[in-house]
């Protein structure tokens, strides 16, 4: 975009006196914040109304991403970078006295997720957007976003996120796009004139569905596609209906507040209800808008893709079915075919207390005629199954079994694809999870490996990584992520090396002094950098990563000259609020953490940081500092890990199980380049298969780890209530569910490697720079490319020469 740092100064003044009044000088941050941040949006607008015309003049297929989380993160340095803004933007404020980084944090960071999940979702707009292809998001606009996590005497404590506090000025209400969604009441189904069964309903909660869209713009290409997040209101022409407060409760919790749990299923009415809210508003304004396209609606799969980001919006196949047949009276066949052709679904856990299954009961009372589809939709399976694959296939796959609606059986039979997010996890769905699908369905299977954007990870987040990839070799990498690779050229380059040492020194630096302003801890930036950051999960072993730090400390303490290379390890993680074990892992993290960092005897050598309220912001600060990213959930859990890939792409060498993305990370990196340790997933197989699983054997055996165990509960850490009894139970007493104890001696040993290794800095820098040359699979563009060719069927709609474009690696 075309604008001089004088036009924008002089646009900036007007922009905050219009709204304000007075001078920006008086301005305050957040004030500052939000007239920038409109007038960025001013210049969006745009291109903004452009791409939606474009689209529909071009009858372009458009997919719909719809997921009950979205993570953007702040949004301003964002937009004014892909726009090719950013410079003019921080020159022209500069000269007015004014720190474009000062505003920037003035932004609020939308927590509209939990963790992975929304946050692969907003990557996936990003590289929608700069990939120029018509992709928009589907979600809800949650008043209150994931909670703040503070930590009281070292437990977490949830504060209420009112992000929307002061505006936010990305988005837009669009009065005109709102729909109708029916809740509850009586249903019942009655042949009209023409013979059509119509359904009729009585004493249903209707629930205004109001959309906010959000500008998603892509990098440097023009494009802007639409975030469409909804808000439930009570209906205008209902008001009156409503006479207390207390009455107008049920609808405005409804888009109230984001369910804080990352991979666990609790079964509350309200998420169903939210579930289906976010659902039955986003087809509907699918179905308005595809009427603008004026094609035959058999042609709706040529036209629309819908994507049902894990089973939450699964109600997306019923709600379709329903539309088509109630509203546009298509016979079920033709419903079907159209709801099928039209519908793909990406699994993203093999954990089982992840999985959805709504009670019927629950169901049949809130969504009377959606359970009436799917009811049919059971049936017609049943019917079709039996014959061909028999009794047990068939009751295995069914929707409904015994009392409840399977969801993720409902979005397997309901969409034309299914797939998983890394090849491993692939692998799992087909030959374990979902094995029995795979034997009726082969060909609607299929792997795509997760990705990040390096635009917000790298170019943004590491900004002197940037300059030093732009020096080597030029600046086709951003626009085509696979000439990254040209880099690998100077792994034995002096010049280069000492280079990327600096950069990764500068960026260390600059959160030691993070560290000291938020958490009061002195770190040395010369020591190793250890991060996990994550959900804390006990799949995900943030209590491994635990007692290794333990067993550094006794070593320490037996021995006070013991060569360890000083490291600070760092955590970000919050528990869900009612996942009582994983808060005691954070209460013993913590209660370590001000032992270890108050004990003389230890000094550098370890210092533990348990940052507070993890979440994007904070991720785009320690992610550059990096120099060992913990991938170390138990091989087969974690379905991808995307932190990973920021990781890596960043120069942290990785120390990792084989698991997820971690093995591909491996492949392209080579298995010099990063650590690995612990089972295999076939391994982990085995064991569970032939229960031969000691813990307790391991605990009486190996003395070392005894030790380590003892200190839970011996007094060694201070400040403890049962939280290491707790913790010692579960890995003792209880079999240890996530064989902890059996990868904790390959992790220590690993972890003795990373140590040796790092005392050569040179031999470190070069494989750190093999990881960041190695890191352009890991780019979202190419998932959604793969998503676009295999799934979605969808095409850039930019010129070749124009934003991103991808060559065949
Ligand atoms: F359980 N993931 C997540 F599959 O962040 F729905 N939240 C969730 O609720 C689920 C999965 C769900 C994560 C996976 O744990 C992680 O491995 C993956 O990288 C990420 O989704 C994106 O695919």
């Amino acid at each position: 975009m075309e604008i001089t740092v004088k036009q924008f100064v002089k646009e900036f003044k007007q922009q905050f006196q219009s709204m304000y009044a007075y001078s920006y000088e008086e301005g305050s941050n957040e004030q500052l914040y939000n007239a920038l941040g409109l007038l960025v949006k001013n210049y969006i607008s745009s291109h903004w109304k452009e791409t939606r015309e474009k689209y529909i003049k071009n009858s372009v297929k458009q997919v719909y991403y719809f997921s009950m989380e979205f993570l953007p993160g702040r949004q301003l340095k964002s937009n004014a970078y892909n726009l090719g803004l950013l410079d003019v933007v921080k020159e022209g404020l500069s000269e007015l006295d004014l720190s474009f980084d000062q505003l920037a944090e003035a932004e609020a960071d939308p927590a509209l997720g939990n963790g992975g999940l929304g946050r692969l979702a907003s990557c996936f707009m990003d590289s929608l957007a700069s990939l120029g292809m018509a992709g928009n998001g589907n979600g809800i606009r949650y008043q209150y976003g994931l909670f703040r996590q503070k930590f009281v005497d070292g437990y977490q404590v949830e504060l209420p996120e009112n992000w929307l506090r002061y505006r936010n000025v990305w988005e837009t209400r669009n009065d005109k796009s709102t729909c109708m969604v029916r809740f509850g009441g009586n249903v019942w189904l009655e042949e009209n004139h023409q013979g059509h069964l119509v359904p009729h309903y009585e004493n249903t909660l209707n629930v205004l569905a109001v959309p906010y869209d959000t500008p998603m713009v892509g990098y440097r290409n023009d494009t802007v596609n639409n975030l469409r997040l909804w808000s439930a209101e009570i209906p205008v022409e209902e008001e009156a209906n409503y006479h207390t407060i207390e009455e107008t409760e049920p609808i405005k919790e409804i888009t109230q507040v984001l369910y804080p749990d990352d991979s666990n299923y609790e079964g509350r009415l309200l998420r169903l209800k939210q579930e289906y809210f976010m659902v039955s508003a986003g087809v509907q304004s699918i179905i308005r808008h595809f009427r603008k396209y004026n094609v035959p609606r058999k042609n709706i799969p040529d036209k629309v893709a819908i994507h049902i980001n894990d089973t939450h919006p699964a109600l997306v196949v019923p709600e379709l079915m329903r539309i088509l047949i109630d509203e546009e009276h298509l016979s079920w066949e033709q419903a079907w075919e159209i709801t099928f052709k039209t519908c793909s679904y990406t699994n993203h856990t093999i954990l089982r207390e992840a999985l959805e299954k709504w009670p019927i009961d629950m169901m049949k009372e809130l969504l009377p005629r959606i359970y009436m589809i799917i009811e049919e939709i059971n049936n017609r399976f049943v019917e079709n199954t039996m014959p061909l694959y028999g009794e047990r296939i068939t009751w295995q796959t069914a929707i409904l079994q015994n009392g409840v609606v399977n969801m993720a059986h409902l979005a397997v039979i309901g969409s034309h694809s299914v797939n998983g997010v890394a090849k491993l996890h692939t692998d799992i769905l087909m030959n374990d999870v979902l094995k029995d699908f795979f034997e009726l369905y082969p060909e609607r299977f299929n792997n795509k490996t997760n990705g990040i954007t390096q635009r917000r990870w790298v170019h943004l987040a590491n900004p002197d990584l940037t300059q030093l990839i732009d020096e080597k070799i030029g600046e086709n990498w951003k626009l085509t992520p696979s000439e990254l690779k040209v880099f690998k050229g100077f792994e034995k380059d002096k010049d280069t090396l000492n280079k990327l040492t600096d950069v990764k020194l500068k960026n260390k630096k600059r959160l030691a002094a993070h560290i000291k302003e938020v958490k009061g801890i002195t770190v040395d930036p010369n020591a190793l950098f250890d991060v996990q950051i994550k959900r804390l999960h006990a799949y995900k072993r943030q209590h491994l990563n635990l007692l290794h730090i333990l067993h550094r400390y006794l070593e320490i303490k037996e021995n006070p000259s013991v060569d360890y290379v000083p490291r600070v390890f760092i955590f970000g993680a919050k528990a869900a609020p009612s996942y009582h074990y994983a808060k005691q892992i954070i209460k013993v993290i913590n209660s370590l953490a001000d032992l270890v960092n108050n004990d003389p005897d230890v000094g550098d050598k370890l210092k533990i940081v348990f940052f507070e309220n993890y979440g994007v912001s904070l991720a785009e600060k320690i992610i550059p500092a990096a120099d060992i990213s913990e991938q170390i959930s138990l091989a087969s859990m974690e379905a991808s890990g995307t932190s990973n890939m920021k990781l890596m792409a960043n120069g942290a060498l990785t120390l990792a199980t084989l698991d997820g993305a971690n093995i591909e990370i491996r492949d392209f990196v080579g298995e010099d380049n990063l650590f690995v340790f612990g089972l295999s997933s076939k391994e982990v197989y085995k064991l569970k298969e032939n229960q031969s699983y000691q813990a307790r054997e391991l605990y009486e055996s190996d003395q070392k780890l005894k030790n380590v165990l003892d200190a839970l509960t011996n007094g060694t850490i201070p400040n403890l209530q049962d939280e290491g009894y707790a913790l010692f139970d579960s890995l003792v007493n209880f079999n240890d569910e996530y064989f902890v104890l059996k990868d904790f001696a390959s992790y220590v040993e690993a972890q003795n490697k990373v140590d040796d290794l790092y005392k050569d800095q040179s031999e470190w820098a070069r494989k750190s720079l093999l990881n960041i040359a190695s890191s352009a699979p890991f780019s979202a563009d190419y998932t959604i490319q793969r998503y676009a060719d295999d799934i979605w069927k969808v095409r850039s709609c930019v010129e070749e020469d124009e934003g991103v474009h991808l060559v065949d690696e």
